[in-house]
Formats: structure tokens, sequence, C-alpha cells
């Protein structure tokens, strides 16, 4: 299974649904109303990275996702959420219990609406004030799925001694916290050594600091195409998409009216009409200033979430598997790991048995140490069990 799970968060009727129902294939109820989603749906979706089968001169044969035209689509889990409000975690509009759909996401999409109630377009300012709104709800619910049963865990706690680290590590277990991520943050930031005398500020801020540095949430701005002036926007630092242009490529894909997903040119099928509407979505994108979701997706994993695709194969010169499958496999890891670690995620008897790993391109040994970077192909050469 993937190791990326990206929420989509945000206000009702910002556009999650039809983003998710875009980059997942799936079919779920969208509505120009408030409170469409009732409970979350949960898809694969795909982030890009450009498939090192273009230098081998042969095409890929992917075990998960696909590729096109030389463009590998890696898949990537995704969630869509029902609408946050103002007040959510007090209950209001569907509450926020649905976010615990959220706990164990890597990252979370903060998705804008520009359009108001009374259908005008926010401006920038507006849009940031917005933002802001749906991210208190949601560092609200985090503190009070964190804070929950606090007297009951205080209780036990003091009668065991153990260190901040390890109580972090029980008390936000449901969040999947990683012992690495805690001990980052204490080290980083300063708290309260003993758990059972943090006041609620402190737990407001360990939530804050859990969905900032270990489970960042990212602003995208939806509905790119009702925006007249966007490089405005873009000026502001805002990523703008569409959905409803996502949806309508998806679905143009699938009735075989364009190439690809990724090159929007119409094939002999389109009708006039459906041709000037695919012509009309490839100008706005070849203006710059609206982003496909997929080329969204992956900067999140790659400059937010700093992770790195890495291709590990059995023939360091074929770069293929056992069956002769070329480039099978597309590994999504932390930049940083190293090739033990890659051994271990290909299977933990590997990276048990891990003797040294071979450079697909220059075919330099590598040792375990060696620091895996972007676009690597590694052999592993490891001891049968
Ligand atoms: N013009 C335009 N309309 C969009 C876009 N994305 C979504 N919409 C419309 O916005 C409305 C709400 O879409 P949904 O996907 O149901 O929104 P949601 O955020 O899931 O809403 P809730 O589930 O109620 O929170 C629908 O009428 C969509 O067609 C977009 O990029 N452009
Ligand atoms: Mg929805």
């Amino acid at each position: 299974m993937s190791t990326i799970k990206i929420g989509i968060a945000g206000r009702p009727n910002a556009g999650k649904s039809t983003l998710f129902s875009a980059i997942t294939g799936t079919m779920v109820a969208i509505g120009n109303y408030a409170f469409t989603t009732t409970q979350p749906n949960d898809g694969i979706g795909f982030m890009n990275s450009i498939c090192p089968h273009n230098e081998l001169g042969k095409i890929c044969n992917p075990r998960r996702g696909r590729c096109e035209n030389g463009t590998r689509f890696i898949p990537v889990e995704i969630i869509d959420v029902p609408g946050l409000i103002e007040g959510s975690s007090e209950g209001k509009g569907m509450g926020n219990m649905f976010m615990d759909a959220l706990r164990d996401t890597t990252a979370i999409i903060n998705l804008l609406d520009p359009v108001s109630e009374d259908k005008k377009i926010l401006s920038p300012e507006e849009l940031v004030k917005d933002a802001e709104a749906t991210e208190r709800e949601i560092i609200n619910w985090f503190t009070s799925r964190f804070s929950s049963d606090w007297d009951k865990f205080s209780r036990k706690l003091s009668q065991s001694h153990i260190t901040l680290e390890e109580a972090l590590l029980q008390k936000a277990a449901f969040f999947n916290l990683k012992q690495k991520d805690i001990r980052e943050i204490i080290l980083k930031h300063h708290f309260t050594e003993d758990i059972t005398k943090w006041a609620d500020e402190e737990k407001r801020e360990f939530s804050a600091i859990v969905m900032s540095e270990i489970r960042p949430t990212i602003r995208v701005l939806n509905k790119g195409d009702l925006i007249e002036n966007r490089d405005n926007y873009v000026e502001q630092g805002f990523t703008i998409i569409s959905s409803d242009y996502e949806l309508s490529i998806e679905r143009a894909f699938n009735a075989g009216l364009i190439e690809g997903i990724r090159s929007l040119k119409a094939t002999e099928k389109a009708n006039p009409k459906q041709k000037e509407a695919i012509l009309r979505m490839e100008a706005d994108y070849k203006s710059g200033s609206m982003l496909r979701i997929f080329d969204v997706l992956t900067n999140i994993i790659k400059k937010n979430m700093n992770k790195i695709v890495v291709y590990p194969v059995y023939d360091e010169t074929k770069w293929c598997d056992k069956d002769g499958n070329i480039l099978p496999d597309a590994l999504i890891m932390a930049n940083g790991q190293n090739a033990e670690d890659l051994a271990f995620e290909v299977h933990t008897d590997i990276g048990e048995g891990f003797i040294r790993a071979i450079n697909g391109r220059t075919k330099m040994i590598l040792g375990r140490n060696y620091e895996l970077k972007d676009s690597d192909v590694v052999r592993i050469i490891a001891k049968a069990k």
C-alpha cells in the first residue's frame, strides 16, 4: 500500500468531492449545496514522475499505477470528507467526527472556494481568512481528540513514570504518529516534561505543531475557471486548480475524446463543440496560472512532504524484475532514506539479508548507508533466507 494518504478538507461546496471524483475516477455525490457529502470517501489518485524508461528506450510494465508517454502515475491514497464550517468542532454542520477519517493522513489539502455565499468572487485577503478558519477547525478537532480521556490517561501515567516521548506516543496513537516525529517535535519545541501537568494551551500548541510540521496542510484554490484575474491570486502565492476541468478531462479521456490525461489533444471522436471545450481548457492551462491536479499532488509530496521516488529492480542492466517486467515498482520514500531502508521497503527479508546495492545508472556498488536520490534505479543484493 502507498505510504501517502492525502485528505481533502475545506468549506462546504468548495468542490472537494468533484476533485476527489476527478482524481480517483470514481463517482461520488456532487451537489451545488452545502453538506452534499455526509460520509468520507476513500480512493486512489496519482502523483507524477518522469519514468526512467525514457532513458532505456523501452516501455515499462508498472505493477501498480500506469505510465503515459514517459510520465509515471504513481498511486496515492485520497480521502474526501464532508465540509467544515466555523464551529464544526462544537458540533455545528456535520460536526467533526468525520474528521477522524483524516487521523492517519500524511498531508491535508485545504481546498478553497473563491465563490462567496452571495456568489461574489472573494479577494485573496478574504480567501486567507477562509483558509485560516478551516485550519482552526482542523486544529480544534485534533486538540479535542488528543485531549479526550485526559484525566483517565493522567491517572494511569502518574503510576508508571514514563518519558514524555513515550507518553506522547501513547496519547497520540490515534493519529498514527511515528516515534521519530514525536522525538523531533520535543527536541525542537519546549514542552513540559510531565505530560499530566499540560494545560489546555499546551495541548493545543502540540496539535498545531503536528498539523504544520508532521501533517502539513496545503492551501489550494479551486474553481480557477471562474476567476478572471488569476495572476493576481498567483502573485499572492495561491496555487490554482479547477476540479470542474479535471472532471471533464477525466470523462473525456474515458470516452476516448482526448489522447491522454496529460496531453489534451482532441481525437477524431470529439465533435466540434467538444473540440472547442477541449481547446478552451488547454488555453487556460497554457496561460500558466492554473495547474493540473497531478502536478499539485506531486509538488505536495515532493516539496511539502520531502519525498522522492525510487525504482528497485532485480537486474541492474535491463532494469527489470525476475520475470522481465521493466521498472515494475515506483516507491515513494522519504528524502534522506538509504539503500538499506529501500531493501526493507521492498521486503523485510531483503532488508535483513542486505549485502549491497548497485546503482542501475552508474553500475557502482552502494553500501547500506548510500543516501537515495530522486529517480534512482537500484538493484539490491541480499542473502537468501
Ligand atoms: N465552476 C466550477 N464549479 C465547480 C468546481 N468544482 C466544483 N464545482 C461545483 O461546486 C459545487 C460543489 O461541488 P462539490 O464537489 O459537491 O463540493 P464539496 O466541497 O464536496 O461540498 P460538500 O460535500 O457539501 O462539503 C458543485 O455544483 C460543483 O459542480 C470548479 O472547479 N469550477
Ligand atoms: Mg462533498
